[in-house]
């Protein structure tokens, strides 16, 4: 695990992050530099390729593989000598086939639980357009610093847009979730995402995943009925993840389960390295078990060095058993 994790300069960008930013205009070249062990932290990260067999799910409006490394990076714009990175976020009610037998009309943004991870840099001016197509009145509500009148607690009505713009700052990983009370309904019908800043200099390349965690409340009762990775229950324990051996895997994980105090993670076989809110470039601890409060979120990095299956889960079993359940596939690299 050490030469995985071993801390050097950033000499290079991972083929995502180059393609993600290279709208920006940064002007990088990727490069990759050995470092003499086993797997470089400066070479591109290299994606398992989906299995042969794999068919988004036909019955669903979003493909939660798509989900875990999809990031959105908006659209840059240069206006009046500034540079703006815009997003769109449309809220919508869309019916979600949660397992064979279960459909449940979920609240979501652009047609998928979680809602789009938005992703920028520290220091850039941020708009996110949203539009309200929903029958309910809803908002967006960022985490992170930003003034009042962008703090999204304002309802916007069926068919209104409104507009939000802020400095991301600061660098690290923060929840976004309509706040509209009951915030715990429309929270749990699927209103909420993640919106990653990173740090001015980027982290080390990365095979980089998204992990939320939410609950759904079927019956109106203020308890969840059912868990999920990523809005579907059990998806990764059926289709589990590929990742490959002994490469540093990054989570950005965000705990959005309402009702229950508080939810743990847990990996199989290994430990990760805990970056508390994404706001440090170097890890606070390690260990295989985290506890997070309701919008509480991290980045975690691990590398498998055995080839095999492992779940991953919170600790609270019955939530596990309950949808809240998945696992790496490691691959021989
Ligand atoms: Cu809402």
């Amino acid at each position: 695990m050490s030469s995985v994790f071993s801390q050097r300069p950033f000499k290079g960008w991972s083929r995502r992050q180059f393609l993600g930013w290279g709208a920006a205009g940064v002007g990088l070249v990727a490069t990759s530099t050995a470092v003499g062990s086993r797997l470089s932290a400066q070479a591109p990260a290299r994606i398992p390729p989906l299995p042969v067999d794999y068919r988004p799910p036909s019955q669903l409006p979003f493909d939660p593989m798509a989900v875990l490394r999809d990031f959105d990076y908006g659209t840059l714009k240069r206006e009046n000598g500034r540079t703006v990175r815009e997003f769109e976020v449309t809220a919508t009610s869309t019916p979600l086939q949660l397992n064979s037998a279960l459909s449940f009309v979920s609240w979501n943004l652009n047609g998928r639980v979680p809602g789009p991870t938005l992703r920028a840099r520290a220091g850039e001016w941020v708009r996110v357009i949203f539009h309200n197509q929903d029958g309910h009145s809803h908002s967006l509500h960022f985490h992170g610093i930003h003034p009042a009148e962008m703090d999204g607690v304002q309802p916007v009505r069926h068919d209104q847009t409104r507009v939000y713009e802020f400095e991301a700052s600061p660098f690290g990983v923060h929840p976004y979730h309509c706040h509209i009370a009951p915030v715990t309904r429309h929270i749990s019908k699927g209103l909420y995402g993640l919106f990653i800043v990173d740090p001015p200099q980027p982290r080390p390349a990365a095979d980089e995943l998204v992990l939320v965690m939410g609950g759904y409340d079927l019956k109106g009762e203020d308890r969840n009925s059912i868990y999920a990775f990523n809005g579907i229950p059990n998806y990764y324990r059926d289709h589990p993840i590929a990742i490959y051996q002994n490469q540093r895997v990054r989570v950005y994980l965000l705990n959005m389960i309402e009702f229950d105090a508080a939810i743990t993670f847990h990996i199989h076989a290994n430990l990760f390295r805990l970056y508390r809110t994404g706001r440090t470039l170097t890890p606070s601890e390690e260990s295989d078990v985290v506890t997070m409060g309701t919008a509480e979120r991290h980045i975690l990095e691990f590398a498998y060095p055995y080839p095999g299956q492992y779940m991953f889960h919170p600790h609270q079993d019955a939530i596990a058993e309950n949808g809240c359940m998945g696992l790496f596939d490691v691959l021989p690299s």
